[in-house]
């Protein structure tokens, strides 16, 4: 229906049709739609999540973690979001929003749960004393630009990134509003990364690995199809710089392989449960491409 026929009922009800691409999975009620145990492995961490940008924050950290010599070896299960399995009563019970990431950490005696991927890079920054400084400024600026990720993507994804590319017909109006404040953000960005190497000062950090998912690969042209020739990311010369820095890591590029579902086969390491899986757990290599 076009924008100017449209007048809203005086009280809201549901069309399961409304959804756009993602219809089959949004509903306007939480709760597990059904009975499901979460598997479990042999590692204190076990991450259930899927490699969009949310996940691959996480993945990425613990990646970053075990590059830097600390003991944060995990089991990754994978959570595909579009066959509804975060609806499963055991993925409710980490986290009662259904979004990936969730984390169940059983170092301690007590399990702990871990949900919002923000949540779960402090949580793993403050247990390992990494990539987050323990207090002062350089602290809370990296604090702000996570925060900022969390607060900022959004918009990016569930505004731009919807309208642009996932809703059932191109309006004008929201792409238009998205558009503009995508590109806001990126200038925001971009002036930062003018002053310094890294986004919360001259130390990789978790703002780094927040932001770069979302930001980093927005502006790498990877994500929501022609939007990075739409929104002109050429032009944002020290974001540019920051994102191809980070995309050259050893262990981002690993990262991002971990609960990848979609495309080349020898990118997909659907589950992740030890170092040597790389080489040898890929789609490619185990023969089951999706
Ligand atoms: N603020 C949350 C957002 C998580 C989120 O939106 N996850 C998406 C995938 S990127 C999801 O699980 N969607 C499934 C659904 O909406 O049913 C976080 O950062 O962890």
């Amino acid at each position: 229906m076009a924008d100017d026929t449209y007048t809203p009922p005086e009280v809201w009800t549901w069309d399961a049709e409304s959804g756009g691409q993602f219809a089959s999975t949004n509903r306007p009620i939480a709760g597990p739609t059904h009975d499901k145990e979460l598997p479990t492995g042999k590692h204190p961490f076990q991450l259930y999540s899927l490699a969009t940008p949310n996940g691959v924050k996480v993945t990425v950290m613990f990646e970053e973690l075990l590059a830097a010599g600390h003991d944060a070896e995990y089991d990754a299960w994978l959570i595909d979001i579009g066959e509804g399995d975060q609806f499963g009563s055991g993925f409710v019970d980490i986290n009662p929003n259904s979004k990936i990431p969730a984390l169940l950490d059983r170092s301690r005696e007590t399990p702990v749960r871990v949900f919002e991927s923000g949540s779960i890079l402090m949580h793993l920054a403050e247990k390992y004393g990494a990539f987050l400084p323990a207090s002062g400024p350089s602290r809370t600026e990296t604090l702000n630009w996570l925060f900022w990720q969390m607060g900022s993507a959004p918009y990016l994804g569930g505004g731009f990134g919807h309208f642009y590319q996932y809703a059932p017909e191109k309006y004008e109006y929201p792409i238009n509003r998205f558009a503009m404040e995508a590109k806001r953000q990126l200038d925001v960005l971009d002036r930062a990364l003018a002053e310094r190497d890294f986004i919360a000062g001259e130390s990789y950090s978790i703002a780094d690995m927040a932001i770069w998912p979302w930001y980093g690969q927005l502006a790498l042209g990877r994500t929501y199809g022609d939007a990075g020739t739409f929104l002109d990311v050429e032009s944002y010369e020290h974001l540019q710089r920051w994102a191809k820095a980070i995309d050259a890591r050893p262990a981002v590029q690993r990262g991002r392989m971990v609960n990848r579902s979609v495309g080349e086969p020898e990118t997909q390491l659907h589950e992740r449960h030890d170092a040597a899986d790389f080489d040898t757990q890929t789609q490619d290599k185990i023969g089951e491409g999706s």
